[in-house]
């Protein structure tokens, strides 16, 4: 899955791809590159940012959305309306921060036949990040995770269309981070989707700044893979095929 932000205040791109055209010309790249979904977002998530309108969202999306609906689509968005234009648009899948927990959300994907993520996270976008805490933080995401995969599946969402996240930096220090990334496998028997790429995770581990993450991302989605992840979200598509091809050859010569 490959990441493109529409967003003018995104961490990791600085709004480069603001602009519906040049986040339409990344879409096509990352797909030419080997993504299998592009994830596009009209909202930033990141810990701190400024909340958007339900307008705005959608006049940063639909653009970039209309034009690459040839492509396999996933919406990052937490709103039912935004939710319901973009299937309508051609959207493959809903990625959702909040687990399809807005009220209607459920609904209006059941009502679809389009994939969804659902996401793990603790407490706001805005404040998440000041000292969370978990007694026991495997176990809290992980039944998190299936009260949302029992909820979508009681909305009518087919469990072929249901993957989960564990939302590593929603709500997480390094530490909690780590120990998810550590028992991944323990985490839900649905599909999972990590996303690793570029965090503050990496910053703390090495130190480096966002545009130079390349290497710790590319060290994590490995990780990942092996811990049985299927999908992993990532802003560098090209190295992160080449891991996946490593870790390919790895298992398919194993006896
Ligand atoms: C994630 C996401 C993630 C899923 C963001 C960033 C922050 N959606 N949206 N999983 N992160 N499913 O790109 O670093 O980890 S926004």
């Amino acid at each position: 899955m490959g990441v493109v932000n529409v967003t003018p205040d995104s961490f990791s791109d600085g709004g480069r791809f603001f602009k519906a055209k040049l986040a339409i010309a990344h879409a096509r790249k990352l797909a030419r590159e080997g993504a299998d979904i592009i994830d596009i977002g009209g909202e930033s998530t990141r810990p701190g940012a400024a909340p958007v309108s339900e307008q705005d969202e959608l006049a940063r999306v639909l653009p970039v959305l209309t034009e690459i609906s040839d492509l396999c689509v996933s919406v990052d968005t937490r709103r039912p309306a935004v939710m319901r234009a973009v299937l309508e648009a051609g959207a493959s899948m809903i990625n959702d921060v909040d687990a399809l927990g807005a009220p209607g959300a459920l609904e209006v994907v059941a009502k679809s036949a389009c994939a969804v993520c659902l996401m793990h996270k603790k407490g706001d976008p805005a404040t998440m990040q000041q000292d969370p805490h978990y007694d026991d933080v495997v176990g809290e995401v992980k039944a998190f995770l299936k009260e949302r995969v029992n909820a979508a599946q009681g909305a009518g969402i087919g469990p072929e269309r249901i993957t989960v996240d564990p939302g590593f930096g929603f709500g997480k220090t390094l530490e909690h981070n780590l120990e998810l990334l550590r028992r991944l496998s323990e985490l839900s028997d649905s599909p999972l989707v990590a996303g690793l790429s570029r965090k503050s995770t990496l910053g703390k581990l090495t130190g480096r700044p966002v545009d130079e993450r390349l290497a710790g991302s590319l060290a994590m989605a490995l990780l990942a893979l092996q811990g049985g992840a299927t999908i992993l979200r990532v802003h560098d598509v090209k190295e992160t095929r080449d891991v996946i091809a490593v870790w390919q050859a790895m298992r398919e010569n194993a006896a």
